[in-house]
């Protein structure tokens, strides 16, 4: 058990914490948004004029995402360990639409991003695990209509999942962890201004400063590898 002097933590991470698995980022070099155009595969209304497209993006991100070689890293792992072994409050809000939190052994994550295991029908709201390829001839299984299944992700300009979920931790947390995003992306990059604003000690972990890195007390950087692991054992 650990010893802490904190009672409550909120981790958020991003793409950072798995590029090391081999999953890309959005916005490094060689990042997804360098290959695809975000106004053509991020948005609802890309989604509206071309689901094949949007469609085939997401189908090819989730086979990718099975292959046997993508696996959770030492961070995955240690925020695993955070989780079981932290003494109070743990919350993971992750912008990441992979599941290697969840591989890794988290249990109390919040996708505010989205899954890319998961579809959802657009008449119903109705959400479907998924693990082949959906296509806009599928019929969906609530409503028997083709063209009604999309990605259950969060485009531009939709709101994310379980914000008040997540503002209530906010509020309550003392320890706020920022890990390997890059600051640009918002209600996620106002969440340090939220957590300090409330008290917490906030720390950025990430490979290099992010947009917002003079929000936090406290900022490290390297690969999320070998900062994390390093990092959970002093809060512990
Ligand atoms: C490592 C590492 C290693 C690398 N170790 N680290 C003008 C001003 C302010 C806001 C807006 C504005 N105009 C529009 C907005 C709102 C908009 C927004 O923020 N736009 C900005 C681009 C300006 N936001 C939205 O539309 C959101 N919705 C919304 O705001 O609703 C209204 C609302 C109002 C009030 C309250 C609440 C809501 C929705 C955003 C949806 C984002 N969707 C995506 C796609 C999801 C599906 C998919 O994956 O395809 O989410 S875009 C993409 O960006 C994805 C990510 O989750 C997100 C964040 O990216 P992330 O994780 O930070 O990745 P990178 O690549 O940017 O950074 C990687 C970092 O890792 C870097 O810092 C590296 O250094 C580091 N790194 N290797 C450690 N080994």
């Amino acid at each position: 058990m650990s010893r802490t002097k904190y009672r409550s933590v909120v981790v958020l991470t991003g793409a950072g914490v798995s590029a090391e698995s081999g999953i890309a980022t959005f916005r490094d070099k060689g990042g997804l948004w360098e290959n695809f155009d975000i106004e053509e595969y991020a948005t609802a209304e890309a989604l509206q004029r071309n689901p094949v497209k949007v469609l085939s993006f997401y189908n090819d991100r989730r086979k990718d995402l099975l292959n046997p070689s993508i696996q959770p890293n030492e961070a995955h792992d240690a925020l695993a360990q955070l989780e079981r072994e932290f003494d109070g409050n743990f919350l993971l809000v992750t912008q990441n639409i992979d599941n290697l939190h969840e591989r890794a052994g988290n249990d109390n994550v919040i996708h505010m991003h989205g899954e890319l295991s998961k579809y959802r029908c657009m008449a119903s709201g109705h959400v479907f695990d998924v693990e082949g390829e959906i296509t806009h001839e599928d019929i969906c299984a609530c409503c028997s209509e083709p063209g009604r299944l999309r990605p259950h992700v969060v485009f531009f300009g939709e709101m994310p999942f379980e914000m008040e979920r997540i503002q209530l931790a906010l509020h309550r947390c003392d320890l706020f962890i920022s890990i390997g995003t890059s600051g640009t992306v918002y209600p996620a990059a106002d969440f340090v201004r939220i957590a300090r604003h409330s008290g917490a000690h906030t720390v950025e972990l990430n490979l290099e400063p992010s947009e917002v890195q003079s929000l936090f007390h406290e900022q490290q950087y390297g690969p999320a590898t070998e900062i994390i692991p390093h990092y959970v054992q002093r809060v512990l």
